[in-house]
C-alpha cells in the first residue's frame, strides 16, 4: 500500500472539501437538530460527509470509511484500511459563528493510526501527521510535547462541568479550576486536540467524543508525545462513544489522579 499516494489524496481532499465550506456561507444553510436541541447539523455538514464518501469508495473501493453523519459503512471492525470522518467538528460555532471548526480525518490500518489531519477551514490551517514521520502545523514540524506543572497549564475544559452535572464531580474540576494557569473552551474537539498537540494548550478533555472527533487527532498528538486516555485512564477504543483527556505526558496522569471522578 502506498501511503504516500494516500497522503497526498487525503490531503487535496481535504482542501477541496474546506473550499466548498467556505463557499456554502453565500448559499441559504438548512440547520436541524440530531440527539437534543443543542446538538446541531445542517445540509453541509451531510453534503460534505457525501462528498468524501464518494469519492473515497471510488478511488479506494476496498477501504471501509464512516462519518458522522452515517452515509459510510457500518464499521464493526478496524481490519484492513478505514477512514475515520467528521466533515464537520464543531458545528455549533459553524451555524453561530462562521469559525472555529475543522474536517478532521483519521487513516487506520488494521486499527492503528497511519494518517491523521485536522483542517481548520477558515484560518487555511492544516495540522497533520503520518505515523512515525513526525506531526507538522502546515509546513513546520511540531516539536515533542514536555511536561509542565498544573500550575503553569492551560486547561481546555467546558464550563457545564464546574456546575452540577452527572458526569463528573464538579468540586474536582472546580479544583482544577483554581489551581491550573487558565482555561479556555473553543468548542471543536478536533481544533483542541490539535492545540494541545501545538502547545497552545496542555490538556483537553471532554465526557462525549465519538469516534470521528478524536481518530485524526490522535495520529497527530501520538507524534509530539502526547498522553490520551478515557477518563478512566484506559486506552482509547474507535468503534464506540468515550470520555476522553488529552495532554502533555505526566500532567496526563496528574489530571486524572487529582482532578478527574467519574459519576458515570
Ligand atoms: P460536533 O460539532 O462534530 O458534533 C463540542 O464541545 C465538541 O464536542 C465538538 O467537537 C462536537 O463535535 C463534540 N461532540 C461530540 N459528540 C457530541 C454530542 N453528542 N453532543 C455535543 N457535542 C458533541
Ligand atoms: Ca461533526
Amino acid at each position: 500500500m502506498n501511503l504516500d499516494a494516500i497522503d497526498r489524496y487525503a490531503k487535496s481532499l481535504i482542501k477541496e472539501a474546506g473550499h466548498k465550506i467556505r463557499v456554502s456561507f453565500f448559499s441559504h444553510i438548512q440547520i436541524d437538530s440530531k440527539s437534543n436541541a443543542n446538538d446541531l447539523v445542517t445540509n453541509i455538514d451531510r453534503e460534505i460527509e457525501q462528498f468524501f464518501i464518494s469519492r473515497i469508495q471510488k478511488d479506494f473501493p476496498t477501504h471501509q470509511v464512516f462519518g458522522e453523519e452515517g452515509f459510510g459503512d457500518v464499521v464493526t471492525s478496524l481490519d484492513g484500511v478505514t477512514w475515520i470522518l467528521d466533515p464537520i467538528d464543531g458545528t455549533m460555532n459553524f451555524v453561530h459563528q462562521k469559525r472555529n471548526f475543522a474536517i478532521s480525518l483519521g487513516i487506520y490500518v488494521d486499527g492503528v493510526g497511519m494518517l491523521g489531519y485536522i483542517y481548520d477551514v477558515m484560518q487555511d490551517d492544516l495540522y497533520h501527521a503520518a505515523k512515525g514521520k513526525g506531526a507538522y502545523y502546515n509546513d513546520e514540524l511540531l516539536p515533542q510535547l514536555e511536561a509542565k506543572l498544573i500550575t503553569d497549564a492551560i486547561i481546555g475544559v467546558n464550563a457545564k462541568w464546574v456546575v452540577p452535572n452527572r458526569a463528573l464531580n464538579h468540586h474536582k474540576i472546580t479544583e482544577l479550576v483554581l489551581e491550573c494557569r487558565g482555561t479556555r473552551s473553543y468548542g471543536s474537539a478536533a481544533l483542541e486536540i490539535a492545540y494541545v498537540a501545538t502547545g497552545r494548550l496542555d490538556a483537553y478533555m471532554s465526557t462525549r467524543l465519538s469516534p470521528w472527533d478524536i481518530a485524526g487527532g490522535l495520529v497527530i498528538g501520538r507524534e509530539v508525545g502526547i498522553s490520551a486516555t478515557n477518563l478512566r485512564g484506559e486506552e482509547l477504543g474507535l468503534l464506540k462513544q468515550e470520555t476522553f483527556l488529552i495532554a502533555r505526558p505526566e500532567l496526563h496522569e496528574h489530571i486524572l489522579k487529582h482532578y478527574i471522578e467519574l459519576k458515570i
